[in-house]
């Protein structure tokens, strides 16, 4: 990534689960803390899987950071002097977020963020089309296919030992338990409506 700007803009790291996506922005974070830049990291307190106040990768790699259930609470903790606003799972925070992380490019932030692209569905995940259409930076980060090993685009929801129904729940907090990457073509989701139905027809 080629930075020309001074300073106020959004990256978006995304992609499936298993891809790295936390690690890649714990990485961020602690290259812009041996420069000493005033950062706040921040996570939604949904996801406690692994800590309460830190943002935790799979490899055991973690960063400190403020739980909040809402957007609208990140505008309590940035100040004046703050440099860099980063982001764990922003999937789950509510739709404000699009909004608080454009404010804060234009006032000079750099904004920071990971999240899931789609859910178990496929889907793309609630406000993060928005988020990565005003974003200046992607980096689309893929995993492995447990199935094929082929680069992995779709998080397979798995119950039960069976592949979870497209009427489910988006929400759903797990890890190994309930989920694994899967490449397009073995991503199973038994319910889904086609999306080409429009094209059968001809
Ligand atoms: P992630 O941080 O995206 O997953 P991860 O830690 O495996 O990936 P990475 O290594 O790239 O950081 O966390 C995803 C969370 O979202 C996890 O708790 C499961 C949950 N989830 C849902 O609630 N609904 C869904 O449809 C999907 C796909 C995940
Ligand atoms: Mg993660």
């Amino acid at each position: 990534m080629y930075i020309t700007q001074k300073d106020g803009w959004i990256e978006v790291i995304t992609g499936p689960m298993f891809a790295g996506k936390t690690e890649e922005l714990i990485r961020r974070v602690r290259r812009l803390e041996y420069a000493n830049r005033n950062i706040i990291v921040f996570k939604p307190s949904i996801d406690n899987r692994y800590a309460d106040n830190e943002v935790v990768s799979h490899n055991n790699n973690r960063t400190r950071s403020i739980s909040i259930s809402k957007a609208s609470q990140i505008m309590d903790y940035v100040k004046t002097d703050t440099e860099v606003v980063a982001i764990d799972e922003i999937q789950f925070l509510d739709e404000d977020a699009v909004q608080i992380c454009e404010y804060l490019a234009d006032k000079g932030v750099r904004v920071i963020v990971s999240g899931l692209d789609r859910d178990f569905r496929g889907e793309p995940f609630s406000f993060m089309p928005n988020l990565l259409a005003i974003a200046e930076y992607v980096t689309k980060l893929s995993a492995i296919c447990v199935k094929c090993h082929t680069p992995a685009t779709r998080t397979q929801r798995i119950i039960d030992g069976k592949p979870a129904n497209y009427n489910d729940p988006i929400v759903l907090i797990g890890a190994k338990d309930s989920y694994e990457a899967r490449c397009r073509d073995c991503h199973e989701v038994p319910g889904k409506p086609h999306v080409y139905d429009l094209l059968d027809k001809k």
